[in-house]
């Protein structure tokens, strides 16, 4: 038994160091082994290794060496029950069949290949036949066989189209100033994607931080494949009925955001830079004066001195604190850029801490890799040992002492000028010690993830965290934004594909430089995007040093209108958003929904004309269009959908010619919605009225909602201080429900008021006894409409008591 183990490390060893001549294939299975839940094969070439993380969730991995110690950034969950069983009985002398209660695994001997099955038998994915898993030198690669009609969907901030079949791409976070809408790689790394064929859809995590590449039928029709530079072949396959199901599958693995601070769902004003203190101030009271809704202002590099970070320019901003208190006292929160690059400059004080701690990468040699970045000549923490995250920590004070509650990780590809870290600068992998190979895609991960702990432990409070660059996990400390895009209408489309493409690979706290970061966008253009903006995630303006201004109040009095129109419904939506955030921390379901999660097998969907289209939670379906059209096609799917204007019902599976026009951006409602809104606020200091309105509008099959409240700021919502209530409406019954509230809070609502969109009936019962409605007046755009006004329509609507019984509507 030992020679026979000897053997095959022998061969497996003498093989891997073959070189980039050949390609070298997994190749017959020698050995089996399946113990403790776990199968393990020798191959002629390999090492393989397939265990469950759950009934959905199946993970194989392939090395051509022993395996090393196991060790993930992005996975948090384990290995474990329910159970992957082996059935031996069932198979025959060429095969191995393994199972857990979702999927069913067949693995062939000779050579090594995998498919992976329903329970019912229905083939799901399986290894091309002729070419499995291979190595050429240190990559690796893993075939998968194309099937008829395959999709692939997701693998995070991708340009193209929504369905990526025929294309390819590269993970390699790189700094893309004004990037073109066909460019490929961005900032960030998810290897993560959905395949979707025959009714069926499932997901494939490949977990490497190397360089990787992923092929979707590009320049061939036989395969999808994903491999990377080096390291292991090591993939997480998941099966789930519905493409929801795999993002939930997908998040259980790599972890889901916590609630955001709720002041970070407000409008946020930025721009590369504003500086001295009076223009900051100046930004805030025009905001305040100008009636624009607002929680934040963002400082870019012009606060620091000479760029250096943790340093302000004191003669721009002599009394950091003192603003920073007075913004708060406007009800604006200050976020702060950091960059990773750390100035060589003797008696700088972060620089001589960071010496003396001996925290910044270095070479082989042991001096600090050196490179250079605005401030100058820089080294750069290492963001993967302890000691560096923690170095950041204590750092990162000198931001919260002042009252900074956001941290902007900029440049965290890491960016540098000339783009070209050398290969040999090390990382220290929280002690699996490794190349900038492996650790580049992981750095702005863990640099989100320091400033995350840093201002958390710090503030004692919901800190907000926004980055550049990440890598798979990254919900779990931060937000992310989609760096340098153009004012250009493409770039505003392609920017809404790369947020719904996050959102199925697990990341649903997202946005864009709204009005575009480079170039100078037009009145039409600007107007637009901001329409957008309120279905946004993060929803911030920004634009790039020397542009024109581009507060919501450059452009003319009618552009000013309507952006305050949008910036108010959202502000008026934030019950309902807020409520959105929260299933996106149970569930992982993002916040700006592709079509492909609720209607994955409609072919229309992925028809590019309607690929931008998306849903802003489960009831808005947001039809993003270019601002130089006039008329736009727009599909509705199955279902029954109502103007947000005008409460006009469409029947769904539709596809329909529209007018535009400036002031409205196409939106409808998914019949089944319940909408929870509030009366405007001016920020998020602000109390509403003490009337939350819920917006019901009747559909032909049943949906729910699960509204939820609680501080807003701090983690006490771990202990149960919140307040949820399940809501949900059933149309064969007629009723709609809200279930008894759960949680240890209060609502800050004394009152609901239900408002009744496409119910023509006119008897109502609450709890038995009947009720009679009266008419109100609504408009989604104007928080007091006017009768005759555009935009406003009016609905049937009922008052009721806030209370914490059951509340039954039978319609
Ligand atoms: O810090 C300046 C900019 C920032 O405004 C932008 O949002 C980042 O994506 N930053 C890049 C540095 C380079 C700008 C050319």
């Amino acid at each position: 038994m030992k020679k026979a183990f000897l053997f095959s490390a022998i061969l497996v060893a003498s093989l891997a160091v073959l070189g980039q001549d050949q390609v070298t294939p997994v190749g017959d299975v020698r050995k089996v082994t399946f113990a403790a839940n776990q199968l393990d094969l020798t191959t002629a070439n390999a090492y393989v290794r397939i265990q469950a993380y759950g009934a959905a969730i199946i993970r194989v991995r392939i090395s051509n060496r022993p395996f090393q110690p196991d060790f993930s950034y992005a996975v948090i969950a384990e290995a474990g029950k329910p159970a992957l069983t082996r059935n031996e009985k069932g198979e025959t002398a060429g095969e191995i069949n393994l199972q857990t209660d979702s999927i069913k695994v067949r693995i062939r001997k000779a050579p090594f290949a995998i498919s992976f099955y329903t329970p019912d038998g229905q083939l799901i994915n399986q290894d091309e036949p002729g070419l499995g898993t291979s190595w050429i030198g240190t990559e690796v690669t893993t075939y998968k066989h194309m099937q008829d009609g395959e999709r692939f969907i997701g693998l995070g901030e991708k340009t193209g189209n929504l369905d990526r079949k025929g294309n390819a791409y590269t993970n390699w976070n790189s700094d893309v100033f004004g990037y073109s809408v066909s460019q490929d790689p961005l900032y960030s790394t998810i290897p993560f994607y959905i395949g979707i064929h025959h009714g069926l859809q499932y997901g494939i995590f490949f977990d490497n931080s190397f360089q990787s590449d992923f092929n979707f039928g590009a320049s061939n029709n036989r395969f999808s494949s994903f491999g990377a530079r080096g390291g292991e072949m090591n993939y997480y396959f998941m099966y789930q009925p519905s493409v929801a199901g795999i993002i939930r599958s997908y998040t259980q693995l790599t972890g889901r955001m916590t609630m955001p601070p709720l002041w970070s769902l407000g409008y946020q004003q930025n721009r590369y830079s504003y500086y001295p203190d009076t223009e900051v101030y100046r930004i805030a009271q025009t905001l305040r004066e100008k009636k624009i809704p607002a929680d934040g202002i963002t400082l870019d590099i012009h606060y620091m001195d000479a760029y250096k970070l943790f340093t302000w320019n004191k003669e721009r901003f002599p009394d950091p604190k003192g603003m920073i208190d007075s913004l708060h006292r406007m009800g604006l929160n200050t976020t702060l850029i950091v960059d990773p690059g750390i100035k060589v400059e003797k008696d700088y004080p972060a620089y001589e801490s960071g010496l003396r701690e001996n925290i910044f990468l270095k070479y082989t040699d042991g001096l600090p890799y050196t490179g250079e970045v605005w401030p100058g000549w820089c080294h750069f923490p290492d963001f993967t040992s302890e000691k560096g995250r923690n170095w950041w920590k204590g750092q990162v004070t000198n931001y919260t002492n002042v009252g900074v509650n956001g941290i902007w990780n900029d440049m965290n590809e890491i960016a540098t000028w000339g783009q070209k870290m050398p290969g040999n600068v090390l990382f220290d992998y929280d002690g699996h010690p490794t190349t900038h190979l492996k650790g580049h895609n992981v750095f702005g991960l863990q640099m989100a993830r320091s400033s995350y702990e840093a201002a958390r432990q710090a503030l004692q409070k919901r800190p907000f965290i926004l980055t550049r660059a990440g890598y798979a996990g990254l919900q779990r400390y931060t937000a992310l934004w989609t760096g340098d895009n153009r004012a250009e209408d493409d770039h505003m489309l392609t920017g809404v594909r790369l947020l719904t493409s996050l959102g199925l690979s697990g990341v649903p706290f997202t946005g864009m430089d709204v009005g575009g970061f480079t170039g100078n966008p037009t009145v039409g253009l600007y107007t637009r995007w901001m329409q957008l903006g309120a279905f946004i995630p993060y929803f911030r303006n920004h634009t790039q040093l020397n542009t024109k201004s581009a507060e919501p109040w450059s452009f003319g009095e009618d552009v000013l209108a309507t952006s305050r129109n949008y910036i108010n419904l959202r502000y008026r939506l934030l019950p309902y958003l807020y409520s959105v955030f929260q299933q996106a921390t149970q569930e992982g379901m993002p916040v700006v929904r592709s079509l492909a999660i609720d209607y994955t097998h409609d072919a229309r969907i992925y028809n590019p004309a309607y690929q931008n289209q998306f849903l802003f939670g489960p009831g808005f379906l947001v039809m993003p269009e270019e601002s130089v059209q006039q008329f736009a096609k727009v599909y509705l799917p199955a279902g029954e959908w109502y103007d947000l204007y005008n409460d006009v019902q469409e029947q769904g599976a539709q596809e329909k010619l529209i007018e535009l026009s400036a002031v409205t951006l196409p939106v409808y409602v998914r019949g089944g919605s319940i909408i929870p809104m509030q009366s405007l606020i001016q920020n998020t200091t602000e109390k509403p009225t003490d009337t939350l309105t819920l917006q019901v509008y009747k559909g032909s099959k049943d949906s729910r909602f699960v509204y939820y409240e609680d501080d807003g700021a701090s983690y006490q919502y771990e202990q149960g201080d919140y307040y949820k209530r399940s809501m949900s409406f059933d149309a064969v019954v007629k009723t709609i429900t809200l279930d008894a509230p759960t949680g240890n809070r209060a609502s800050q609502f004394k009152y609901i008021r239900i408002a009744l969109h496409g119910f023509a009936e006119n008897n109502l019962q609450v709890n038995g006894r009947a009720v009679s409605t009266t008419d109100l007046l609504f408009s989604y755009l104007n928080p007091k409409p006017l009768a005759g006004e555009p935009n406003s329509f009016t609905v049937k609507s009922l008052v009721l008591e806030n209370s914490a019984d059951k509340i039954v509507i039978k319609y």
